[in-house]
């Protein structure tokens, strides 16, 4: 800990990540580094304390470091996965219960699970306050009007209990700056990641204005985009790079939205020559083969597009706005290019049929080496078309029961049991498909592969390995 902080006049805050699911690796707090940065900025002393990096109990670090507040990161509600679904819920409210044994300071949470579920888990937790969607400014708001005494009840993006206890939220500010800090590293905690195989974050944009019928993404981060400029997202970088970091993943929920975004950071990328590897999510939307290029110049290495499916109906009953055509001309070019690259699909979502499933999967074999991820069922989140088709209004449930039992939308007459079933027997033929969370042989391999250096995401090696557990099994 630093001493300095302890005996500082300066108001302390605590922040604390909580996660410790480690699929596909574990993933470095980056939201909570935002929040650092912010809060430092605006003359706060912080102090990290992360549960899979620090060392001691949160308790000893409450009684050590006082806190005035504590800024609690939520990151995930569960790990979507329908067919071994996997609730957080309860270690946050276990968390709270824990901190209020030993400490008076208020709570706030944030982070992108508390932000799709704000008044439900303020409630559920015992928090005192929450922030939605971006924390950094709503955060320093909140704090300044704590220690003046003054209600939060008008700050945007804030949580906070009524006179009768009861849970508001007030709407996240569409008109927000974004990106009003720069992120505050801890570097032993950076350290630690990177040593367990963590690829750390760097964000360049924020928002999506797309409306796919199941996504949470513009509810977390908002509709309108805000970006980074190229010069800071070098600068970013090159921070990671003295941090000793190799390779990175932009976080961005699609890199390319906006053409002129992409070409100024990897332009900018390209001229710093940095040295830094990363990957991105991208959509097959309006993505041309120079834009690859210019990004595989940049640094690029691996692509995890955002397909969904390779049926059209299904494309559209998904709210996408593109075709299998545009899937199968961007897959084209990244083979073409040598960029290793990888479709995320959804089985079950609305429009899905056994047929449109059995298209995707024969169309797969159109696509030259690509791996697949692929989830069963969608997630059903507050705020989304889907929600409306498949949420309480349409069960009779509570929005609660949503968020403390993981729900997806499966359509009819499709079940979690035939989709699992059917893409098992696809897999055994595709070594290089996942289905669900990666098998824990290929997790402990790139592990072992990590530890000898190895960077990236290293799903290329997932082919090879199931090819060899295959080979054994028919042996
Ligand atoms: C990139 C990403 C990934 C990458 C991570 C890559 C990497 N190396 O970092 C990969 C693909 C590996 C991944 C994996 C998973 N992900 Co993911 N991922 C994202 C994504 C697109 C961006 C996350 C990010 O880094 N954002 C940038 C940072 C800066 O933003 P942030 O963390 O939200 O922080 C801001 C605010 O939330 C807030 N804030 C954060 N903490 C706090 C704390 C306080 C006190 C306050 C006031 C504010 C605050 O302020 C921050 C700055 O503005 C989000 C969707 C999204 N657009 O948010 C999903 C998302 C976070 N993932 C999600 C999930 C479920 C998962 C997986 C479980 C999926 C799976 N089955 O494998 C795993 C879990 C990984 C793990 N070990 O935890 C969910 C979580 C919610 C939920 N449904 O439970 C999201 C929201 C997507 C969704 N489906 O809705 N993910
Ligand atoms: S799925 Fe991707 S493109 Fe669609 S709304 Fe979400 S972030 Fe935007």
């Amino acid at each position: 800990m630093d001493t300095q902080s302890l005996q500082s006049a300066a108001p302390c805050v605590l922040l604390v990540n909580l996660n410790t699911y480690d699929q596909p690796y574990p993933v470095y707090p980056l939201g909570l580094a935002y929040i650092d940065g912010a809060l430092r900025a605006a003359g706060y002393e912080t102090y990290l304390w992360d549960a899979r990096a620090s060392r001691g109990p949160l308790e000893e670090t409450v009684a050590q470091f006082q806190p005035d507040f504590i800024a609690l990161s939520l990151r995930n509600i569960d790990n979507a996965q329908s067919h071994n679904p996997l609730s957080f819920v309860r270690s946050l409210a276990d968390c709270c219960a824990t901190l209020r044994k030993v400490t008076r300071a208020p709570i706030i949470v944030g982070g992108s699970a508390f932000s799709i579920f704000p008044t439900e888990l303020l409630e559920l937790t015992g928090a005192d306050y929450g922030v939605r969607g971006e924390g950094e400014a709503p955060l320093v708001a909140l704090l300044a009007a704590l220690r003046e005494n003054r209600p939060p009840s008008s700050i945007p993006g804030v949580a906070w209990k009524d006179a009768s206890r009861a849970a508001c939220c007030n709407e996240y500010a569409a008109r927000q700056a974004g990106f009003t800090a720069e992120p505050a590293h801890t570097p032993d905690i950076l350290a630690s990641y990177v040593g367990a195989g963590s690829i750390i974050g760097v964000q360049t944009q924020r928002g999506c204005p797309l409306k796919c019928c199941y996504c949470s993404y513009p509810h977390i981060e908002g509709r309108r985009s805000r970006y980074r400029t190229g010069a800071q997202v070098v600068e970013e970088m090159a921070r990671l790079r003295d941090l000793g970091v190799r390779y990175t993943f932009i976080v961005d929920s699609v890199f390319n939205t906006n053409e002129r975004h992409l070409v100024e950071v990897c332009e900018a990328l390209c001229s710093a020559n940095l040295g830094v590897e990363w990957e991105c999510f991208l959509s097959p939307r309006g993505l041309t083969r120079d834009h690859l290029a210019l990004m595989k110049r940049a640094g690029m290495r691996h692509v995890e597009f955002g397909a969904d499916s390779f049926s059209d109906p299904v494309l559209k009953a998904y709210g996408k706005v593109f075709t299998y055509e545009d899937i199968r001309r961007v897959s084209a070019y990244a083979d073409e290019l040598g960029i290793l690259y990888g479709h995320f699909l959804i089985f079950g979502g609305p429009g899905e049929t056994p047929g449109t499933v059995e298209q995707t999967l024969a169309r797969a074999a159109e696509i030259p080496r690509a791996y697949y991820f692929a989830t069963i069922g969608m997630r059903i989140f507050p705020g989304t078309p889907l929600w409306e088709k498949s949420g309480p209004a349409a069960t009779g449930e509570t929005r609660e029961a949503f968020l403390a039992t993981p729900r997806f939308h499966i359509e009819p007459p499709l079940t979690v049991e035939s989709l699992y079933e059917r893409l098992a027997v696809f897999r055994n033929t595709a070594p290089n498909w996942v289905v669900g969370d990666p098998p824990s042989a290929f997790v402990a391999t790139i592990k072992k592969l990590r530890s000898r250096g190895l960077r990236g995401p290293l799903w290329e090696y997932i082919e090879i390995l199931q090819r060899y557990q295959q080979s054994g099994e028919n042996r």
